[in-house]
């Protein structure tokens, strides 16, 4: 990769910014700093200036000193004294550079005086008054710098994991392609599944990192190169999201794959394990004394502490451990083992494909059976279907089903839970379908109380099958209403309906804790796309994530049941 006159100047402005808030001497930051603008207004690209035969030291701020290190960065594409610096310094104080109206000067201040390292600490010493006393500050400083760092952390906020995918799945495609990788995988919370995330881990294994770490800041995608090194480097996309990249050994590989997977908090109890053992686990392997026993893989690394494997989605200190220590850690559903889907909706009502199409897809994406289940008349906004549009549906769903080869359509509908429990359309028709699964769609904000009587006044319906997307949460936009979903678990074991994990990558709903408390209970779970087109049955695979996320196996989940035995199952509940 070329090295461009822009990754020097910036190189040096960070030196700059360094020797700044060590308060170093001033001419020495000046220099580096016109060394920077010299080589931004230049023109013509460094490397092809040497080429011409002509001298650094002949550009206007450039002395032999500031030459070398730029020939240093030509040729090695680092800068030792930056390095240097860096490991001197907390690594939050570049942080606090980043907050607009920070300058080198201020973040000093802010260290010396108060011992402050990070952007959260600021904040709290803001919002305590122990700012505007210092020196080049004052209460109006202080209050700026209290909107401006909520600013700064809201940006860092997390997003989606389907959002997450979008920037992740290219970049790794890029990475692979570098000369000399061999792996690159997603760790992090991105491979445990997490329904958001706030950056990306990725870890590559490479005999030699400099190719890797060159390709990875010079990525089309790169809005800001936080840190460049040899082992680790982060960058910023253009759409926020952080991402760190660090370049492994094939024989530390698994072990840092183990690590950089965590949870922190499954990291550290395993490393207690291993302590107990007089084994020493981090990021490059497992040790006796000084000597690698495992690490080249993940396998090597739970046999060496005497552990079966834990999927990544399992990896949170909420039983695991345990469990995996009895041999009793559960075998988690995958998507293949879906057999059908009972959530889905046809442009009848807000979807946008007809209920042939929905059913081509589902066919074509593996399934036996979908369920139909458009939304109901209280909700306007979705043009739901009254009893005479759905008395209509359930004759062109005969009609399709007739018509229909390696596919069987179900006949349902998502029927509005109005506030008092009542169901939003009478029991003549609901007595025809296949199944009712029953959704909140209105007053959202009821006490504990009413929302939870709500609803299980709602399941003690005859006709009730599965409770859509049980807490109404939408990621980014809508919290969760408040409910006892304990209570809610239990009535459905009572009454032998069932709770729905709603795949849609904004909702993920149900959550993972009550996914896991459904299964002690013996509650079925059915994993639905909730589909609004054809292409919605790939929100599955989020759906799947979540469930292992639950601990489900291919038994706890409804949908991965036959034809038959689902009808049975359906049947129970009507
Ligand atoms: P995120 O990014 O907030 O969605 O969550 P993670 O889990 O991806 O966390 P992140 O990016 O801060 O760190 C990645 C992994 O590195 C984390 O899951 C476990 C490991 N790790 C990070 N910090 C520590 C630590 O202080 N101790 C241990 N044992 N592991 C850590
Ligand atoms: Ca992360
Ligand atoms: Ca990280």
């Amino acid at each position: 990769m070329p090295v461009h006159n822009n990754d020097i100047a910036i190189i040096f402005n960070e030196i700059a910014d360094l020797l700044e808030i060590e308060s170093a001497n001033p001419f020495r930051i000046r220099a580096y700093r016109n060394a920077a603008r010299t080589l931004q207004g230049m023109g013509q690209e460094v490397s092809v200036y040497l080429k011409q035969e002509k001298a650094l030291t002949d550009l206007p701020g450039i002395g032999k000193d500031l030459a070398a290190k730029i020939q240093e960065i030509l040729d090695t594409g680092h800068c030792q004294s930056l390095e240097k610096l860096r490991k001197a310094t907390p690594a939050g104080l570049t942080d606090l550079l980043h907050i607009p109206g920070l300058g080198p000067k201020r973040v000093h201040a802010l260290y010396h005086e108060l011992d402050i390292h990070t952007p959260e600490q600021l904040l709290r010493a803001a919002k305590d008054g122990r700012v505007h006393t210092l020196p080049g500050f004052g209460i109006k400083t202080e209050q700026s710098i209290i909107a401006d760092i909520e600013a700064h952390i809201q940006q860092k906020q997390r997003i989606k994991l389907v959002t997450a995918a979008q920037y992740a799945e290219p970049l790794v495609a890029y990475l692979e392609k570098v000369h000399g990788v061999d792996r690159v995988i997603v760790a992090g919370s991105y491979r445990r599944r997490k329904e958001t995330v706030g950056d990306l881990d990725i870890l590559v294994s490479a005999a030699k990192s400099d190719k890797v770490m060159d390709a990875f800041v010079h990525y089309d995608e790169v809005h800001e190169v936080l840190s460049k090194g040899t082992t680790r480097s982060t960058i910023i996309l253009r759409n926020g999201l952080q991402v760190d990249l660090r370049v492994v050994s094939k024989q530390s590989f698994g072990a840092a794959l183990y690590y950089f997977t965590g949870s922190k908090a499954h990291n550290i109890a395993v490393r207690r394990r291993a302590q107990q053992r007089k084994l020493k686990i981090n990021e490059y392997g497992v040790y006796k004394g000084d000597k690698q026993i495992a690490g080249a893989t993940e396998e090597s690394v739970f046999e060496s502490i005497g552990l079966p494997y834990i999927p990544p989605e399992l990896r949170e200190n909420t039983g695991e451990i345990e469990a995996a220590e009895k041999h009793q850690l559960p075998k988690l559903v995958e998507l293949k083992d879906l057999r059908g889907d009972l959530h889905a909706h046809s442009k009848a009502t807000d979807g946008h494909n007809s209920i042939k199409e929905m059913a081509e897809a589902a066919r074509a994406f593996g399934f036996e059976y979908l369920a139909i289940t458009e939304h109901s008349r209280h909700l306007t906004v979705a043009h739901g279907l009254d009893e005479k549009r759905l008395r209509k549906q359930i004759e062109e769903i005969d009609r399709l089903n007739a018509e229909l080869q390696g596919i069987t359509l179900l006949k349902g509908i998502e029927l509005d839970i109005l506030e008092d429990g009542q169901l939003d359309l009478p029991d003549a028709v609901l007595a025809k379908l296949d199944l009712v699964v029953g959704a909140v769609h209105s007053k959202f904000h009821l006490s504990r109380a009413k929302q939870t009587e709500r609803i299980l006044r709602a399941m003690d319906h005859p006709h009730f099958t599965l409770l859509a997307h049980p807490s109404g949460r939408l990621l980014e936009t809508r919290d969760a209403y408040d409910v006892d979903m304990s209570r809610i678990i239990r009535h459905a074991r009572q009454r032998g309906c069932y709770l729905e994990l709603n795949a849609q990558p904004d909702r993920l709903d149900l959550l993972d804790t009550y996914c896991h408390m459904a299964k002690d209970e013996g509650v079925l779970i059915s994993v639905d796309s909730d589909a609004h087109s054809i292409n919605d049955f790939r929100n599955l695979e989020y759906g799947i994530g979540q469930a292992r996320r639950g601990w489900l196996e291919k038994a706890d989940v409804l949908n991965t049941r036959s034809l038959s035995q689902l009808r049975k199952l359906l049947k129970q509940t009507m």
